[in-house]
């Protein structure tokens, strides 16, 4: 069957035509996705009033794409006390955050009750922030460091009022391209084992993909496919959320950036492919306000947050380190012809602005 056709009656892609996609010009694509994405949700799009928090960037594992953690090309590491987290979930409590999102580097210094710590400190001040915290790149560097399985590492995080899990530490999956970007850290099998053992504690979590530096789009389909086949069984992943590689401060050699037609081609292939995961995520951090808000025609029915303050992708560049304005974000939602609904971690909708 043609491939546009096959899209346009939901017909599920396989891997083969799935790899054709990129073949296919931006507005057929586009056109594809919007439908889409109007079919599941129409004119909303979804946003969170939240807050990054990255309390260490202290981190013994060597990214080449990172300019976050401390290292010869950011030589400022710091940790914060429990106290110092505690300071900024409250603040952000109290000016409407419903979220703190919480994610480090792999600090081998403080130990295990420090990351742990920090989550029931925030949780026993803040019963009803949601706290979504350490991806998997994080809950395997604890597991090796202090010799548990996945499962300990996992069930504490529960114990502690960990309530979803960011989709951070995915980059690519290819196993080559893996090796090259990120040695030594968690595998993709690894990922993927430690979010199906979180969803079969009926939690909910997200998928990242890093793209737009060294990987082909054979990969990203890839990288897609894999998470596609997971939430075939566990049904836990609530967004995907492609982030677009920033390339300032760190150690990756890159020659050819992706455009922005390429960066939206990836948004609405992600709608069309994922057809399991509910919502796309346009990350303004990686993307650019602008494009995100473009995104929303091309597939992306959420932007992710007003964030607040955030330290890893604007240490590589992106123009996100003192988030977004709530009125700023909520009027741009709105000028480009959607309506921002604010939802909840979990996409239970809370108002409609
Ligand atoms: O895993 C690191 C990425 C991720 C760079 O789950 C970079 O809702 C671009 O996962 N250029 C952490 N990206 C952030 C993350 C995330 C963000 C927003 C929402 C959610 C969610 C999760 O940041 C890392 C890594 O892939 N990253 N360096 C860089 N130079």
């Amino acid at each position: 069957m043609d491939l546009v056709k096959k899209i346009a009656d939901d017909t599920r892609l396989t891997k083969e035509e799935a790899n054709r996609l990129y073949d296919l010009d931006l507005d057929t694509l586009g056109k594809l996705a919007d439908e889409m994405r109007k079919k599941r949700f129409g004119n909303k799009s979804y946003f969170n009033i939240n807050r990054h928090i990255n309390p260490t960037n202290i981190c013994a594992d060597v990214c080449k794409f990172c300019a976050y953690s401390a290292s010869r090309k950011n030589p400022s590491p710091y940790t914060m006390s429990h106290e110092e987290i505690l300071e900024i979930a409250k603040n952000s409590y109290a000016n409407g955050a419903k979220e703190v999102h919480i994610v480090s580097a792999h600090n081998p210094d403080v130990g295990l009750d420090w990351y742990m710590g920090a989550f029931r400190k925030v949780k026993d001040a803040l019963p009803d922030i949601h706290i979504k915290a350490l991806t998997a790149a994080e809950v395997d560097f604890l597991s090796r460091q202090y010799g548990h399985d996945y499962d300990t590492i996992i069930d504490m995080m529960i114990a502690n009022g960990v309530d979803s899990m960011p989709g951070g530490g995915a980059e690519i999956f290819d196993e080559e391209i893996r090796e090259y970007l990120c040695k030594g850290k968690v595998s993709s099998t690894g990922w993927l084992e430690i979010h199906r053992k979180w969803h079969e504690r009926g939690r909910q979590s997200n998928a990242t993909m890093l793209f737009g530096h060294i990987e082909s789009k054979e990969h990203r389909i890839d990288h897609m496919l894999r998470l596609r086949d997971l939430q075939d069984i566990t049904g836990g992943f609530n967004a995907f959320i492609p982030l677009v590689y920033q390339k300032e401060n760190n150690f990756l050699k890159v020659e050819k950036f992706p455009t922005a037609i390429e960066i939206l081609k990836t948004y609405a292939i992600a709608r069309i492919l994922l057809d399991n995961i509910p919502h796309i995520k346009a990350y303004w951090a990686t993307s650019t306000i602008g494009l995100a808000l473009i995104a929303q025609e091309y597939g992306c029915d959420d932007l992710d947050g007003t964030i607040e303050h955030e330290a890893i992708q604007s240490a590589a560049g992106a123009a996100s380190s003192n988030g977004m304005k709530l009125d700023d974000f909520v009027g741009l939602i709105k000028n480009a012809g959607f309506t921002p609904v604010e939802r909840d971690s979990l996409y239970n909708e809370l108002k409609v602005w």
